[in-house]
């Protein structure tokens, strides 16, 4: 197996593939593509992935778009046991529940966020998004009763929501008082590992470029 993943360190989503090859120790190539540069709006990108997003992932000749899918990939082909990704229908169901809350929520009320400010040089935050924002940590506040994203298991929601959640913070900071179960949760999170290693720069880096662009 020869795996290989596009990425860019400031992706959320880039982010989480890394996380989730990193926790289960393996090795993969990690090819950049600049955004910026709009890489991946080459013919050759678009071959393998026409929604020109990352991460994309190979394993040989299989090719893989979608940090949620990724995960679960992953966690299927790869890991020693399911326990990041059980197979049991409801606790497999509920982590389900929220990679969508992820990709419908948490992810897009950064991305649409940071694309006017990055892309087309807004200087302040949108109302609207700022409300967007503050629903994704109402949200996560809500099912963050016990110790993470999918109840008392440390899964592949995690990692996910802990991609889009922690790159929030970096540019609307989450209020303890607000939202104490969240705050205690992005403690845990940052204190892992292969959090450290994969996502704490490229979250400070996207933090920077934002606050840079807005201020
Ligand atoms: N749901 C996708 C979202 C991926 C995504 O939108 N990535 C952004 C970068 S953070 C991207 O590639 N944007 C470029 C584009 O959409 O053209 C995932 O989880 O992988």
């Amino acid at each position: 197996m020869v795996l290989t993943l596009y990425k860019m360190d400031a992706s959320p989503p880039a982010r989480a593939a890394m996380m989730v090859l990193d926790l289960l120790n393996l090795p993969a190539e990690y090819i950049d593509v600049n955004l910026l540069e709009k890489e991946h709006l080459s013919d050759e990108y678009l071959k393998m992935n026409p929604q020109h997003t990352i991460p994309v992932l190979k394993d040989d000749d299989f090719v893989l778009a979608d940090s949620h899918a990724i995960a679960g990939y992953l966690v299927s082909k790869y890991a020693k046991d399911d326990s990041l990704y059980p197979q049991e229908p409801q606790s497999r169901a509920i982590i389900d529940h929220r990679l969508h809350f992820d990709s419908g929520i948490l992810f897009p009320s950064l991305r649409y966020t940071v694309a006017p400010i990055v892309f087309f040089g807004a200087k302040e935050i949108a109302s609207d998004n700022l409300e967007k924002i503050k629903s994704s940590y109402e949200f996560s506040e809500k099912f963050l009763t016990k110790q993470w994203m999918a109840g008392d298991e440390f899964t592949i929601a995690d990692i996910c929501c802990y991609a889009s959640l922690s790159s929030l913070n970096e540019i609307v900071p989450v209020d303890s008082d607000k939202y104490p179960n969240l705050v205690s949760w992005l403690q845990r999170c940052s204190e892992l590992e292969f959090c450290k290693k994969k996502n704490e720069a490229g979250a400070k880096q996207l933090g920077a470029l934002v606050r840079g662009m807005l201020a």
